[in-house]
Formats: C-alpha cells, sequence, structure tokens
C-alpha cells in the first residue's frame, strides 16, 4: 500500500468519526410546539466508508469510491432495546434505493448505520425499486415493515421508459435483522403509495391506512388519504377504502395527501402525521400537517388544525426534490416526548422534538380551517382581542 493511499484512507475514516461523534442541540427559537435541531440526524456523509470504497490497493490504487449513495431520506423508526433506530432510505447514484438501519442511544445524535443494508426477499415479481418504510410494531407479536414496491408499466407505449406501477410491499420480522416477505398489499386502485398498518386488530382485522391513486405521480381521483380492513396480513386484500381526509380546495392538500408514520394511541384519540402537496409555479410543495382520529372509528377525524404543522425552512428548502418535508417515521417514548424524524428534500434526515401533551394541545386547540381569507381574518381578530383585553390583567398576575 503506499503512503497516500494509507494517509487518504486516515483522512477518510477520521471524517467519518468526526460526522458520527456530532453532537446535536435545539434551535434556540422555536413555535412551542416542537424543537427543530440544529444539524440533520442522518445524512449520504453518514455512509460507512466501507461501504463507499474498496480498501484493496491492488484493485483500487486511486482509493476510488466504488458505491455511490445519493442521499439519505424518508426514514421508519421504532424504539428497540432501548436505541431509536432509523430504517432509512439510502438511494444510490444509480437511482435504486434500499433499506439500511442506523442507530442512536438518544434519538438526536450520532446515528450510525449497522454494518450490513436490509435484505428485503422478493415476490415473484421483483421490485425494481423498494423505499419509504413505515414500521409498526403489531399485537399479533411480528413488527411489519410496509414499504412502496416499484416496477416498470409494462402496459405503457413503446418508448416510455418511466411509467411504473408502485404497491405496497409488506415485509415482517422479530429481530430485525431477518425479514420475511409477505404478498403485495391488494386494493382495488391502480396504485397505492404511503400505506401504513395499523398498530392494534380492529374488529379482529388488519387495519391499513392507504393512499389510492390512478398514476404514480397523481392521486387523481384517488380523493385523498383512506383507510379499509383485510382479514389476513398473508395476502392481504382490502375490498373497501373509505377516504378518512379528502383533498381539499385551496389547503395544504388540495393536489394529494399521503398518510406519515403509524398513528400515536392517546387518551383523546390517534394522533395523526400527514403528508400534504399543492402545486406551485416552482413545482410541488410538501408540508406536513396532523389531525386525531376517534379512538373506536378510525376512520373518522375529530380534530385537525388549520394548515401546516411543519414546512421546509432553510437548508430544508434544497435538494434532489425541492421544497418538500415527508415524514414516515417517529418516535413516541416512555416519558411521553416525541422524536419527529422528517426528511428534507427528498436530500437528508431531521428530528423535531416535542410531547405527546404538546402535540395534543397543539391539534386540539388550533382552530381548523375555514376554508377562506375572511375567517383566517376573524380568527385572528379574535386572538388579537384576547390578548389585548389580558394584557393588563395578567402583568398585574405575575407571580
Ligand atoms: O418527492 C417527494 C415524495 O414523493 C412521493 O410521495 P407522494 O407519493 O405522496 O407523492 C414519494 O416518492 C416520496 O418518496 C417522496 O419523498
Amino acid at each position: 500500500m503506499s503512503k497516500k493511499f494509507q494517509q487518504r484512507l486516515q483522512q477518510l475514516e477520521s471524517n467519518y468519526e468526526k460526522l458520527v461523534k456530532l453532537k446535536n442541540k435545539p434551535v434556540e427559537d422555536n413555535n412551542g410546539i416542537y424543537k427543530r435541531y440544529i444539524n440533520p440526524v442522518l445524512t449520504a456523509q453518514h455512509i460507512p466508508v466501507f461501504w463507499l470504497y474498496d480498501f484493496d490497493y491492488t484493485a483500487n490504487p486511486f482509493l476510488m469510491q466504488r458505491f455511490g449513495v445519493n442521499a439519505v431520506l424518508n426514514a421508519g423508526a421504532i424504539k428497540w432495546n432501548d436505541k431509536y433506530l432509523l430504517i432509512a432510505r439510502v438511494e444510490c447514484t444509480d437511482r435504486k434505493s434500499f433499506f439500511a438501519i442506523a442507530e442512536s442511544d438518544n434519538g438526536v445524535d450520532r446515528f450510525e448505520f449497522w454494518d450490513y443494508p436490509v435484505v428485503i426477499p422478493e415476490t415473484n415479481e421483483p421490485d425494481t425499486n423498494v423505499y419509504d418504510m413505515r414500521l409498526v410494531q403489531h399485537e399479533d407479536g411480528w413488527i411489519y415493515g410496509l414499504f412502496c414496491t416499484e416496477r416498470k408499466d409494462t402496459s405503457a407505449p413503446d418508448g416510455d421508459q418511466t411509467a411504473a406501477i408502485a404497491q405496497c410491499g409488506i415485509v415482517r420480522t422479530k429481530d430485525l435483522k431477518t425479514w420475511q416477505r409477505l404478498p403485495d398489499l391488494k386494493t382495488k386502485s391502480a396504485q397505492q403509495r404511503n400505506v401504513v398498518l395499523h398498530p392494534e386488530f380492529v374488529d379482529g382485522k388488519y387495519a391499513f391506512y392507504t393512499r389510492p391513486q390512478d398514476s404514480f405521480i397523481e392521486a387523481g381521483k384517488g380523493g385523498g388519504i383512506g383507510f379499509g380492513l383485510s382479514g389476513k396480513i398473508d395476502g392481504a386484500e382490502v375490498d373497501n377504502e373509505v377516504i378518512v381526509d379528502p383533498k381539499t380546495y385551496h389547503t395544504v392538500n388540495e393536489l394529494k395527501n399521503g398518510w406519515g408514520p403509524a398513528p400515536i394511541k392517546t387518551k383523546h384519540g390517534w394522533l395523526h402525521l400527514a403528508h400534504g402537496v399543492r402545486n406551485t409555479a416552482a413545482g410541488m410543495r410538501y408540508v406536513l400537517y396532523m389531525f386525531v382520529a376517534d379512538l373506536y372509528d378510525l376512520s373518522k377525524i375529530i380534530y385537525k388544525p388549520a394548515g401546516y404543522f411543519l414546512a421546509p425552512e432553510g437548508e430544508e428548502r434544497i435538494g434532489d426534490v425541492s421544497n418538500v418535508v415527508f415524514s414516515n417515521g417517529w418516535i413516541s417514548d416512555e416519558d411521553g416526548t416525541v422524536y419527529i424524524y422528517y426528511a428534507s428534500s427528498d436530500t437528508r434526515m431531521h428530528v423535531a422534538v416535542s410531547s405527546v401533551e404538546r402535540l395534543l394541545d397543539y391539534v386540539i386547540n388550533t382552530p381548523e380551517d375555514g376554508l377562506r381569507s375572511a375567517t383566517s381574518v376573524q380568527r385572528l381578530i379574535n386572538l388579537i382581542e384576547k390578548n389585548k383585553a389580558l394584557a393588563g390583567e395578567q402583568k398585574k398576575s405575575v407571580v
């Protein structure tokens, strides 16, 4: 081995070590609902050096990258053996994605990838691309991973090399190391993406949150995000999809929406995080929004604040697909802390920290969308008047 080769390798390894040992801090300014953190928690730079380079001097004397990773995004999340785990979508430079698990002791920094990527068995119809896994610990004892499997649309006209079909792939595991593949979910919809499994049985059945869509990009007539039941998980089939949250004119989800991670059970209902998409002259804008569904009727929304919960800010706005935030993983800790993992612009992963108490306060006490400018103005006037009336009184009562 040459000295140059050795020095370069040492440099690469020390840069990596520095990055994965970096501590993270909350951004001081916050909205009271959650705290963003200064550094992203996972990026393409978090990929271990031994995944990227062939260390054999004879085979790779220039110490070139032999494997390329473009981005690390859209991670599912789970707390496992006291560690915070993210199952990230690792997108290679050849556009193919795969899953890899990174773990941290505290959920906000020092995430490191396990030595090997996740091996997802295939069905008889091989997946061209897999991504965006939602992990859920189901009450049947398995941990399920629902993800998007993408395959070429063979019915597309000759010459169209972009048409694809998205469906929901299902795997399960007991140890997060070996995964069993089950048949893809069947629904009446032409395509599915952003499908999530509910953690509990509903009427003895498996409950799925779905997103019917007409084509690969367009949700189209699909109507919004849906819900349906299946008697079994091995060969799951949802016959009846009810739309829970429809696309709505002049809201953050007028073009389409999609479920986020599996919901968190609270005494007020099931707390959901979802993404909403609208179109702009600069392309689609993806933001996150929240709502609570009834504890017993999962398809009934009982609280839904107006507008977005989290939108891209600063460097989050820039990346491979700019102006996007997307979340498919969060962890609700025993002490009520909630770690919300989100990707920005299809490029990197971040964390925002809140609590069940704060999130419920936000969802229950933020007025819903009045759907007109005049109703927004009235909401604001109500708040201003309340604050003006309180100003004097509160000063007197400060203890
Ligand atoms: O590029 C933004 C997101 O687009 C898709 O989400 P949706 O199906 O809701 O449009 C997904 O491909 C997702 O991975 C991606 O982050």
